[in-house]
């Protein structure tokens, strides 16, 4: 009696834990499949075969010696200006995740490198995470709420299960299903510990 109740209490975990995953998102090397962070990589182009969701990760692959990432403002990005700098990353293999819908812009601070192409804007629009494990190749799995750029947003896409929202500049819903998801798998652990 008591391992059926543990089992069972031990599947329904497993399922939370699995609805977690799912919700993690995506992973994309920057400028992958044919580069990285580099000098010849093309990232308008780039950004522009992914569509990039809620959870989804940047990896920004590159020789700490001769890169850096730096998050900037629109106009940093626009004049290649690091001044704006939001955030600073130098380890050669940085993980950036895109945690709220809308732009974000990201340059090599290293003087004349964004000029040379080293910028990219990156536009999170649609709530559903893609799979993990994402290289950079695909697109993820298609579905979930998705913004056009217009005012008011405009949804254009609901295909598949729609289970949360979110406006422009906030990821409050989604991140609250995902505190209760948390929550919930905390609170079985100690019953399946007993
Ligand atoms: C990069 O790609 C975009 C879109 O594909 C294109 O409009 C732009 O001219 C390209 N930039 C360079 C420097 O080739
Ligand atoms: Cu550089």
């Amino acid at each position: 009696m008591v391992s059926l109740k543990r089992m069972s209490l031990l599947a329904v975990v497993v399922v939370v834990a699995a609805a977690f995953s799912t919700a993690n998102g995506g992973s994309y090397g920057v400028g992958k499949p044919n580069g990285g962070w580099d000098l010849q990589t093309n990232y308008t182009s780039w950004a522009s075969s992914i569509t990039f969701r809620l959870g989804d990760k940047l990896v920004f692959k590159y020789s700490a010696a001769v890169h850096d990432v730096v998050e900037v403002t629109k106009d940093g990005y626009l004049s290649c200006s690091p001044s704006s700098s939001i955030a600073v990353h130098r380890t050669g293999e940085d993980t950036i995740e895109l945690g709220r819908l809308g732009r974000r812009y990201f340059i090599c601070g290293v003087p004349g490198h964004c000029d040379a192409g080293m910028k990219l804007e990156v536009w999170t629009r649609c709530t559903i995470p893609s799979p993990p494990g994402s290289d950079g190749n695909g697109n993820g799995t298609p579905g979930g709420i998705c913004i056009d750029g217009s005012s008011p947003p405009t949804i254009i896409s609901t295909p598949g299960v729609v289970s949360y929202g979110s406006a422009p500049g906030s990821s409050g819903s989604a991140n609250t299903a995902l505190a209760i998801m948390a929550a919930a798998t905390v609170m079985l652990l100690p019953l399946i510990m007993v």
